[in-house]
């Protein structure tokens, strides 16, 4: 067979059919992207982000790539994790790293250092058949998106259904951001901390949409819309419009430093929300769900893991940070012991997988993941 003939051949393979749609995080897992650690980097200090972490080599205004041990470690959890989905029947994409090392600049700005495709669920939302790539906030995740476009071509290709959607690229230039907060915020007591965040007076200014994906908690016809320190109520209005079929809420809690809603209020199944009840939610919130038949169960205390905090932005709640396969059965992280027995006693059936090295990369298994598939339609749970 000529070069010509095997190149051929190998462009007419079929394309494995596909199909996009995921309206919850419990229907019946089907098809997902799981995350690499592969380049990830601590980053360089940009306007809404500034890493601190002088007992573990970088102090603030330093910058570079995580250890490569904690790397290949991650990446051997990450990797096991995408085999024990495999296993079950559930197809595995993912991302292509890029040089995370790299400068990155738009007309606005330059950046020192991208940050890495560990946490998919930071960047890409599905609702239905439609993936939508978030605007980001980080100067460092701005172009985070392009570690996903392979997976995301290849969707479009092999499913003629699915609706590929960007939010509007951001600016970020410096009025994107409240000037000198992080200088001030921190020195604040809780109280006044905990008012900012009630009122989203945080580090983004109102100048355009900005949000992450994973402030977005799908609930079928209700998606909850963290304000946080990545997402501000520009964002919250873009999400509003751009799902007008769905009740869109925009929701905040005590938690002084909000990032990502999904080790907060997280759904486990139709009637029933697993809450961090260190992060109070509102009692308007509490009332939606209560009056519409849900019960809301606080969440053991996650296990002890100071070890695992070096170079980790994440809390030690990433205990509640979880993967449903399906309504009854949900990956749990191997050492939250106390959680799966609380979840046994729910009802579930419990995955341990074993996860802790992941956390410095930027998540726990919600986070390292994105539905493509679940099984399921369009249902409203808040009727
Ligand atoms: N998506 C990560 C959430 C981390 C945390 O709340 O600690």
């Amino acid at each position: 067979m000529s070069t010509l003939e095997r190149v051929s051949t190998a462009e007419q393979a079929p394309v494995e059919a596909t199909r996009v749609n995921s309206w919850n995080g419990w229907d019946p897992l089907r098809h997902v992207i799981v995350g690499r650690a592969t380049g990830t980097v601590v980053q360089a200090p940009e306007p809404a982000v500034r890493r601190d972490f002088p007992e573990d080599g970088f102090p603030l205004g330093t910058w570079g790539p995580m250890p490569e041990e904690m790397t290949a470690e991650a990446n051997e959890q990450l990797d096991s994790f995408a085999r024990l989905l495999s296993s079950r029947g559930i197809r595995v994409d993912r991302p292509t790293p890029l040089d995370f090392t790299q400068r990155v600049s738009t007309p606005d700005w330059e950046q020192e250092s991208m940050f890495g495709c560990m946490p998919p669920r930071d960047v890409l939302l599905t609702v239905g058949n439609e993936i939508l790539e978030a605007t980001m906030s980080y100067r460092s995740r701005w172009f985070e998106y392009l570690a996903y476009r392979p997976v995301l071509q290849s969707l479009f290709e092999s499913d003629p259904d699915m609706r590929w959607e960007a939010a509007p690229k951001p600016r970020l230039t410096d009025e994107s951001y409240v000037p000198g907060f992080w200088d001030t915020y921190n020195t604040l007591g809780l109280g006044e901390q905990l008012d900012k965040v009630a009122a989203n007076d945080l580090v983004l200014t109102e100048k355009e949409p900005l949000f992450d994906a994973a402030d977005v908690a799908r609930f079928g016809k209700d998606l909850f819309v963290q304000l946080s320190l990545v997402t501000n109520r520009q964002g919250y209005e873009w999400l509003r419009r751009h799902f007008p079929e769905h009740r869109v809420h925009a929701i905040t809690f005590t938690n002084t430093h909000p990032l990502h809603i999904d080790a907060t209020w997280v759904p486990l199944r139709p009637g029933l929300v697993l809450h961090n009840g260190e992060r109070l939610a509102t009692p308007e919130l509490v009332k939606y769900f209560e009056v519409n038949d849900w019960e809301v169960v606080e969440a053991v205390q996650p296990a002890s893991w100071k070890h695992q905090m070096r170079l980790s932005f994440c809390t030690p709640w990433l205990s509640v940070n979880l993967l449903n396969l399906d309504p009854n059965t949900l990956c749990v992280e191997a050492e939250e012991v106390r959680l799966a027995d609380q979840l046994v006693g729910l009802g579930f059936d419990v995955v341990p997988v074993p996860f802790r090295a992941v956390a410095p990369f930027g998540g726990g298994l919600h986070c390292a993941t994105v539905d493509i598939e679940r099984d399921g339609v369009l249902e409203d749970y808040f009727p």
